[in-house]
């Protein structure tokens, strides 16, 4: 079981220029006053929230975050240019630890906040600022001073964007684990799952989602019977449902009857829940011989203006469609 996200980084921020030792050279003076320039900062490491990511899971590919060094001073007074500060984005609700230490270093709680993680390093001062009355050609110069450099652990409590619902045994845990890196129990009977399960769902480098596979509903659920009522606060927060109802002969079951009972339960729950956007989602196509039994569901869906999708964990029928469908509805609307 998954709950919480995690990522180690190494942040680097740029080292200071360089200070320059200098003279002037004019015409005519053998030698002019001292003219070094100081060196650039170096850029910082921000972390910076965002609330268009929700997973950690783009520092898989980039674990290492480096800012600009500051230029070395030159001559004629020239301070050498400060190196680019970098933006790293974290999706709020990111904790960031110190690995070395285990210290809490920052909380991202909303998104658009700011956090300096590695400092650049000061530039050095040139030989120019050295100058006294008393000492008027001096060749002290400074190095710039390195910048910070860290090792940091993000860490990540997922919440889910889509919620996995329907009765026992149609194949939540199964779609999930076809979805996702997560692995949870599968087998043939019902109330498998005891816990939710999270899942990331992947859609390519930078963009994911994560689901929430829970303990299928019967009636009655919300009154105690079963498993599932419990969990579905787990639910609560997530942007879109998936009711998965099983269209096979093998259930034995009425897809249709399944639905509603379903349906029934999460109104009892809360009104809101089955008010959320929902995707109708007829399972285990590749053995379901009596296409009545899917019409009809399609039907049930179709009149509650419900998106509906076929699919088959087992052959794969319908799953990156299905996933697609889910992303763009995740994606799309504002975090809840
Ligand atoms: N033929 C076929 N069987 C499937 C498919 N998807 C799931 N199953 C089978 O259906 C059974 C139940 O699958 P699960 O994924 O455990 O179902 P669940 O909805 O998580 O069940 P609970 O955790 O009890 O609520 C397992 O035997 C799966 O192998 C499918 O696409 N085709
Ligand atoms: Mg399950």
């Amino acid at each position: 079981m998954q709950f919480l996200d995690e990522a180690r980084i190494l942040i680097k921020a740029g080292d200071g220029g360089n200070g320059c030792l200098a003279f002037r050279r004019e015409k005519y003076v053998p030698r002019g006053g001292p003219s070094g320039g100081d060196g650039g900062h170096g850029g910082d490491v921000v972390l910076l929230s965002t609330d268009q990511q929700n997973t950690l899971l783009q520092f898989s590919y980039n674990p290492e975050h480096k800012a600009e060094r500051g230029r070395h001073g030159e001559g004629s007074n020239k301070t050498g240019a400060d190196g680019r500060t970098i933006e790293v984005l974290v999706p709020v609700g990111t904790v960031v630890y110190d690995e070395a230490t285990g210290e809490r270093l920052f909380d991202f709680t909303e998104s658009g906040q700011r956090f300096v993680a590695a400092k650049g390093g000061r530039g050095g001062r040139g030989n120019a600022r050295f100058t006294t009355s008393t000492h008027q050609a001096p060749t002290e110069h400074e190095p710039g001073r390195p910048g910070d450099e860290r090792r940091l652990r993000l860490e990540l409590k997922l919440l889910a964007d889509v919620g996995l619902v329907g009765f026992p045994n149609a194949g939540k845990s199964t779609l999930i684990s076809r979805i996702s890196a997560a692995r949870p129990k599968i087998a043939d009977y019902p109330f498998t799952t005891l816990e939710p399960n999270l899942g990331v769902v992947q859609l390519d480098n930078y963009r994911t989602f994560v689901v929430a596979d829970i303990p299928g509903l019967i009636e009655g659920a919300h009154t105690g019977a079963g498993l599932g009522i419990q969990f579905l606060r787990h639910i609560e927060r997530t942007r879109l449902l998936s009711h998965l109802v099983d269209v096979s002969e093998a259930s034995g079951r009425d897809p249709v009857h399944d639905f509603e009972i379903v349906m029934q339960e999460l109104s009892s729950f809360s009104e809101d829940l089955a008010q959320k956007p929902m995707i109708v989602v007829a399972t285990k196509m590749d053995s379901a011989q009596d296409p009545e039994r899917v019409a009809a569901l399609r039907q049930v869906a179709a009149d509650r203006d419900l998106p509906f999708f076929e699919i088959s964990s087992a052959t794969g029928q319908g799953i990156d469609a299905l996933k697609f469908a889910m992303a763009d509805r995740v994606l799309a609307s504002p975090a809840v």
